[in-house]
This record gives structure tokens, C-alpha cells and sequence, in this order.
């Protein structure tokens, strides 16, 4: 597929360049200006509603409305003239209450279903410092692009460290899980994640919101009685994502529903700008249902025109309706 990496960067007329200053530079010099300006602001220009009071939490203080919005971009070190982005990640086991009967004991990194989201950008060294306190023999693998012996399929035996350390490459929207089998049953007891490689460039401003979607086989039928979006069912029927109206979404979507095939993801109410996999910059296309194979992912953009609530889940009731369904509350901005 080809990689058009310049597309957002539109060349800027002479008023535009006169402001910012660059008047006497040439296009290459006013390109890689825009560039620099977009990193340094990053997402700073962009309001987010609060997160509302009252949202439940679990486990050590973690709130999904916070998880969904949250990103771990490791810890920044210097080494031999290089930066090294290094992570923290510890396998460990939680019991998440899922609904009013049924407790659940989940494997997960960093105790959290699902594990951090962790962000980096193209090219950058990223060094997993994996710690084993999940009783069992563990590991991380990513997808991506990295050399055998970091990918993650030697088991990490309880108690001990394994540290994996890669280039960040491609740039896309990606994912890590623990490799031991039975694949499935680890994964789908909760140790995933996601895993996010910026481009070089960047991409627009936007409130970005991460989307996990899960199975529980709670009774170890090799089928989902439970499903969810980032961990815990229904919780974000009940607490819906606020938005602001006109604002850029950019969701991360992850489908990580083990024992069913496939899922799709479906927007009320509007369209969505589909790049695959998140490898590219443009759009491929534009629609209202994807669908999504076993930990197949995409990123998704778009604005809502009008206030109000606004369902997402899978089209599939039987997955919707035990658990993987949420709500977009839109807010108009006068009202913040
Ligand atoms: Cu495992």
C-alpha cells in the first residue's frame, strides 16, 4: 500500500509564510517549519471535556473513562548518543468485577485490561523492561517489525525479566499480547494492548480516544459470555465518552474479541475516514461499519455536527449486547 507521507503538510501561501516569519525561506524550509510546529503542539490546541464526576473506577484506582484517553510514551534516556524510550510493563493478575455477579480473575500488564497504551514515534528505540508476576510463564509480543530474539515467544518464566528492545517501525496502530499458549486463552484473559508508532510527521490535532474491544470466556468454554470496550462490559453505556460537537475524533480501534471470528466496528449517526491499520495518512475510504478480524485494528476520524448521545458497537447483537457497546455524548461547546 502505498505511503503518502506529505499529504497533510499543504504548502502555505505568502501571507501565511510572512506571519510565521519565513517570507525569504523556500518550500522545503516552510514544510519542514509547519512539521516542527505540529510536534512541538502536538495535541496542546485541542480541548477535551472533563472527565465527568462519578465515574467509577477499579482495581488500583484505574478509570476507563481515563484509559481512554490515556497514552504511555515511556520514559525518555540518552544512551551512546541515542535516545532510548524506555517502558515499564509488569504481568501481573487482577480480579475485575464484570457485572454484578460475576468477578473475574484477569492476567494483564501493569494491572489494567487492557495494558497500557503505549506510544511512540517512527524510528525511535524502544526498550521493554517486562517483569513476570503473573504466576504463570509469560511474554510480550509486538507486531511490527524487529529481529527474532525480541519477538516474544520465549516464555518469561514467573519471577523473572525479560527486556525487548526494537526500533519503532512501520508507523501504524499495532498491538502487543502474551505469546504462551494457549494464545487465546491468554490473550482473552486480558494481556494485551495497544501499541501506537506516530509518523515522522505527525497527524492533525485531535481528541484521540483508544477503543479496545474484548471477549471473557468467564466458564473456559473456548466461547465469550462477556464482552467489552477497554476492559470492563457496558461501562461506557453507563458513562459515555463526552466529545465536543465539530471536534476531530481520531479513534484507535483494536479488535481483540477472541473465540468469534470477526467483529465490526459501527458509528450512529455518522461517517468515519478509515486508515488501515493506521499505516496510512490519507484515508482509504469512508464508512459507517468496519469490519475486523482477530487483532486487526484501525484508526478512524471524524466530527459530529450535532449534540446529543450517539451509540458505537459492533454490529453483531450478540456481541454488542453482552458488553461491547458504548455511548459518544456530544457536546456543543458553549455549554463546556
Ligand atoms: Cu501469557
Amino acid at each position: 500500500m502505498p505511503i503518502e507521507s506529505n499529504k497533510f503538510i499543504k504548502p502555505l501561501n505568502r501571507r501565511q509564510l510572512l506571519k510565521l516569519g519565513l517570507a525569504g525561506v523556500g518550500v522545503a524550509g516552510a514544510t519542514l517549519a509547519v512539521q516542527q510546529l505540529r510536534q512541538a503542539s502536538g495535541n496542546a490546541a485541542v480541548q477535551i471535556p472533563p472527565i465527568p464526576e462519578g465515574t467509577p473506577t477499579y482495581g488500583n484506582g484505574i478509570n476507563p473513562m481515563k484509559v481512554c484517553r490515556e497514552f504511555d510514551y515511556g520514559t525518555l534516556k540518552q544512551e551512546n548518543g541515542r535516545t532510548i524510550r524506555e517502558f515499564q510493563i509488569t504481568a501481573q493478575n487482577t480480579i475485575l468485577q464484570l457485572n454484578q455477579a460475576i468477578s473475574y480473575v484477569t492476567w494483564n500488564y501493569n494491572g489494567r485490561v487492557p495494558g497500557p497504551t503505549l506510544r511512540a514515534r517512527e524510528g525511535d528505540r524502544i526498550r521493554v523492561v517486562f517483569l513476570n508476576k503473573g504466576g504463570h510463564a509469560h511474554t510480550m509480543h509486538f507486531h511490527g517489525i524487529h529481529p527474532s530474539e525480541v519477538d516474544g515467544i520465549k516464555p518469561v518464566r514467573n519471577d523473572t525479566a525479560f527486556i525487548y528492545e526494537f526500533d519503532a517501525v512501520p508507523y501504524g496502530l499495532h498491538l502487543y499480547h502474551c505469546h504462551i499458549a494457549p494464545v487465546t486463552r491468554h490473550i482473552s484473559k486480558g494481556l494485551h494492548g495497544m501499541f501506537i508508532i506516530d509518523p515522522k510527521e505527525g497527524r492533525p490535532p485531535a481528541d484521540e480516544i483508544v477503543l479496545v474491544m474484548q471477549g471473557y470466556d468467564v466458564n473456559e468454554k473456548n466461547e465469550n459470555e462477556l464482552y467489552a470496550f477497554n476492559g470492563l462490559p457496558d461501562y461506557y453505556m453507563q458513562h459515555p465518552i463526552p466529545i465536543y460537537q465539530n471536534q476531530l475524533v481520531r479513534l484507535y480501534v483494536l479488535n481483540l474479541i477472541e473465540f468469534d471470528p470477526v467483529a465490526t466496528f459501527h458509528l450512529h449517526a455518522n461517517f468515519f475516514k478509515l486508515f488501515p491499520t493506521g499505516m496510512t495518512l490519507a484515508p482509504t475510504m469512508e464508512t459507517d461499519v468496519v469490519t475486523m478480524g482477530t487483532a486487526e485494528r484501525h484508526i478512524l476520524e471524524f466530527a459530529y455536527p450535532f449534540p446529543g448521545k450517539y451509540m458505537f458497537h459492533p454490529h453483531q447483537d450478540a456481541i454488542a449486547e453482552a458488553g461491547c457497546m458504548g455511548v459518544f455524548d456530544v457536546i456543543p461547546r458553549s455549554n463546556a
